[in-house]
C-alpha cells in the first residue's frame, strides 16, 4: 500500500512578515508546487493570497494559479473552498467556477482559535451539490468528531461525489476542534467504518501535533496531509525552511512504514480524479 501526501503550503492563517518562506505570490506557489511534487506530494491544497500576501478568493488569480500549476506540474489540484473565516459563503461557493479538479469541503462550524470557521448545512449541501454537477472531487475536511455523522447524512440524503470515492481529512489540533491525538485518530477511525465502503482518509495536525498525528495515520492506513498552512516548526525552536522539507519528511517516515508516497496517476485512480488529456 502506498502513501498520498498532499501538500497545503500557504493557507490563509499564516502571516508573510512573520514567515517569509510562506509561498504568496504565484511565482513562488508554483515553485513549492514543483519541489513538493519531486519529493512525493501528488495533490497541492490551495489557498491564496492577494498583492499584499492577504488572502483573497479573487477569482482572476484562482484561474490563474489552476492553470499554472496545471501546466508546470502533475499535483491534482485542490482549491480551498474553506478560505479564511472573514470570507462569505458567495465567495467560497465562486471558488468552484475556477476550474480546480479537487475542492475542499468542511463538514460543520467550528471554533477556530478566536474565531468560528462558519459551515452551515444548506452551506454544506450547495457546496456537495454543486461539486457534483460540475465535476470536481470533494475532500471532507473533518476538524471534530461529530462532523463525520454530519458527512454520513450528507452523502446518505444527497448521495455519492463526483468520482465515485469518499476521501477524508482529518484537520486535528485546531483550537476549537478535536485534538491532534493517535486516541482522537482511531476514534474518528470508528466513525468511518459508517461511510461507504472503500472511504479513505488521510490526517495533519496543526503546530506541534503533526508528527504524532502523522504516525498515527500511517498506523491505521491512512494518507497524510503536510505544509506550512499546519505548521511553521520543523522541530523545537527551529522553523520550516519549505514546504518540501516538510514533504521530504513525511515521504521519508511513509518509506520507514513500507508505505512508499502514491504516484499523482495513483492519487487520481485512488481518488476518482479524471487522467489528464
Ligand atoms: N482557513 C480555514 C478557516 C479549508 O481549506 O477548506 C479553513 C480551511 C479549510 O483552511
Ligand atoms: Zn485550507
Amino acid at each position: 500500500m502506498t502513501t498520498l501526501i498532499t501538500v497545503a503550503p500557504t493557507g490563509a492563517e499564516v502571516d508573510k512578515a512573520a514567515v517569509p518562506v510562506l509561498p504568496v505570490t504565484l511565482d513562488e506557489l508554483v515553485l513549492t508546487a514543483k519541489e513538493c511534487e519531486a519529493v512525493g506530494a501528488s495533490v497541492i491544497h490551495v489557498h491564496i493570497r492577494d498583492a499584499d500576501a492577504r488572502p483573497t478568493l479573487d477569482q482572476g488569480r484562482l484561474r490563474d494559479t489552476v492553470v499554472a500549476l496545471r501546466e508546470s506540474t502533475d499535483l491534482i489540484v485542490q482549491l480551498s473552498s474553506g478560505g479564511a473565516v472573514t470570507d462569505p459563503e458567495a465567495d467560497r461557493l465562486a471558488v468552484l467556477d475556477a476550474g480546480p479538479e479537487m475542492a475542499s469541503c468542511t463538514m460543520g462550524t467550528v471554533n477556530f482559535g478566536d474565531d468560528v470557521f462558519l459551515n452551515r448545512w444548506e452551506f454544506i449541501v450547495d457546496l456537495h451539490t454543486r461539486m457534483q454537477e460540475k465535476g470536481i472531487v470533494p475532500e471532507y475536511e473533518i476538524f471534530d468528531l461529530g462532523q463525520l455523522s454530519t458527512l454520513e447524512r450528507l452523502l446518505s440524503t444527497y448521495g455519492m461525489p463526483f468520482g465515485g470515492h469518499v476521501h477524508v481529512d482529518l484537520v486535528m489540533g485546531v483550537p476549537g476542534g478535536m485534538p491532534g491525538t493517535a486516541e482522537a485518530l482511531v476514534a474518528c477511525t470508528r466513525a468511518l467504518r459508517d461511510l461507504p465502503v472503500g472511504t479513505t482518509f488521510s490526517a495533519t495536525g496543526i503546530g506541534r501535533t503533526t508528527l504524532p498525528v502523522m504516525l498515527a495515520s500511517l498506523a491505521a492506513g491512512g494518507h497524510l496531509r503536510v505544509g506550512m498552512e499546519d505548521t511553521v516548526t520543523y522541530a523545537k525552536g527551529q522553523p520550516v525552511e519549505s514546504n518540501a522539507q516538510l514533504v521530504a519528511r513525511a515521504a521519508g517516515i511513509a518509506r520507514l512504514a513500507q508505505r512508499p508516497p502514491m504516484t499523482c496517476a495513483d492519487a487520481r485512480a485512488l481518488l476518482g480524479v479524471p487522467a489528464r488529456s
